[in-house]
């Protein structure tokens, strides 16, 4: 009797291994680790009966039905933030394939077929942009992002060449509508509500929204030890007022959420004043006019620090992604596929957020141990993926083609 839910844990632990040195798992798109971490992707879709094939885009697909079938895509991202977790993304790639897999083994033959999609880019932490696989497959991808550069000035289209997709090959990749009959991404979940709820596995309702924004702070620099108080003007100081009250807000506004995620002070060192912070705010929530009103607040906010600290505060909007509902009909067949599952939101974004441009979507979260995720402590279990496969199977199975 096959342990699938072993097998997704073995797959899991192995693959973790394809990384930048350090701890966790730093497996970023367009990199030695992605293009490495494709061959053993390609083996669990081959070992599923799949054809592969890597697209435009970057995306590794294994494709298994009729040629001119409709089909039903299942998928995640196999690219992690730095020292991140074993599953967040890739998880949803080896049930995807362990799915298919176990409906070969178990003599089920879809009416449609179907693909697993190891989708190349989804956190956005080389290039400040995020969800190109998904957006070529939806016909939604921005060509202005393939100029956007990472750390090392590197573009985004040659990394993409480098990696054997085509800049070129993007238009063309544009899904007809009326081919793609819905998607379902396993995804572990990330917080902690199953977990508090004693849930193996959740039926994820819908996707929040983000906006991030990118706020630069300036002041005037000088000798830590010369320039009267009176006479400063810290940008740092004009940052952890800003901080605090985005946080108070935030906390005051229900069904919103906003962090200041990362800060970069000049000229950081020791006995100087701050001259210029940048920092990023990231609001989300379910609901995009509350975040766009909150959003709002921020700008007021901004120039209100401003005026009172006599400091230019610039905001710029630097991406923004609405929420997204999964579909009811795909969301009642998940359900009934595992209907111990409780239904609950999702705080964090996935591929599923554009593939909501292309088709219905659905998604599974499976228990995440202590709710921690984007860490090395990230964990879920063998039993608990066990679980995950099997509602898969049976979501699959139930499902008609049109
Ligand atoms: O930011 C997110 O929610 C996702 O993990 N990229
Ligand atoms: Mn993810
Ligand atoms: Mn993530």
């Amino acid at each position: 009797m096959m342990d699938w839910g072993g097998e997704a844990q073995r797959r899991l632990q192995a693959i973790a291994g394809i990384s930048e040195p350090g701890p966790g798992v730093t497996r970023l798109p367009f990199t030695p680790e992605h293009q490495a971490a494709r061959g053993m992707i390609a083996g669990w879709m081959k070992a599923a009966g799949m054809d592969v094939h890597l697209d435009a885009a970057a995306t590794l697909i294994g494709r298994k039905g009729p040629r001119d079938a409709p089909t039903f895509l299942i998928g995640s991202h196999q690219d992690t933030v730095r020292s991140g977790g074993a599953y967040d993304g890739i998880m949803g790639v080896a049930l995807g394939c362990l799915a298919v897999e176990r409906l070969a083994a178990e003599g089920v033959s879809l009416p449609f077929a179907v693909e697993v999609l190891a989708f190349a880019d989804e956190e956005g932490v080389r290039f400040p942009t995020a969800l190109l696989g998904p957006r070529a497959l939806a016909g939604t991808y921005d060509p202005a992002v393939l100029e956007m550069t990472d750390r090392g000035g590197i573009r985004l289209a040659d990394a993409l060449e480098d990696a054997g997709g085509s800049a070129a090959g993007l238009a063309g990749l544009a899904r007809t509508p009326g081919s793609v009959l819905g998607y379902l991404e396993a995804h572990i979940e990330q917080g902690p509500v199953l977990e508090a709820g004693g849930a193996a596995i959740g039926v994820v309702t819908g996707i929040c929204g983000i906006e991030r924004n990118a706020v630069t702070i300036h002041g005037q620099t000088g000798h830590a030890g010369t320039v009267p108080m009176k006479m400063r003007t810290d940008a740092l100081v004009t940052a952890a007022r800003l901080i605090a009250e985005v946080d108070a807000m935030a906390r005051d506004t229900p069904g919103v959420l906003a962090t200041v995620g990362s800060i970069d002070c000049a000229p950081n060192v020791v006995n100087a004043i701050p001259d210029k912070c940048s920092l990023t705010i990231e609001i989300r929530s379910a609901d995009d006019a509350a975040r766009r009103a909150f959003s709002s607040r921020i700008t007021v906010l901004c120039g209100g620090l401003a005026r009172s600290r006599a400091t230019p505060v610039e905001v710029a909007k630097t991406y923004e992604q609405g929420a997204v509902d999964c579909d009811p009909a795909l969301v009642s067949v998940l359900q009934a596929a595992a209907p111990d599952a409780p239904a609950l939101p999702s705080g964090a974004t996935h591929d599923a957020s554009a593939m909501a441009d292309l088709c219905p979507i659905s998604m599974l979260f499976v228990r995440c141990r202590g709710g921690i995720s984007h860490s090395p402590e990230e964990y879920a279990s063998a039993e608990d993926m066990g679980a995950a496969i099997r509602a898969m199977v049976r979501f699959l199975s139930a499902l008609e083609s049109r």
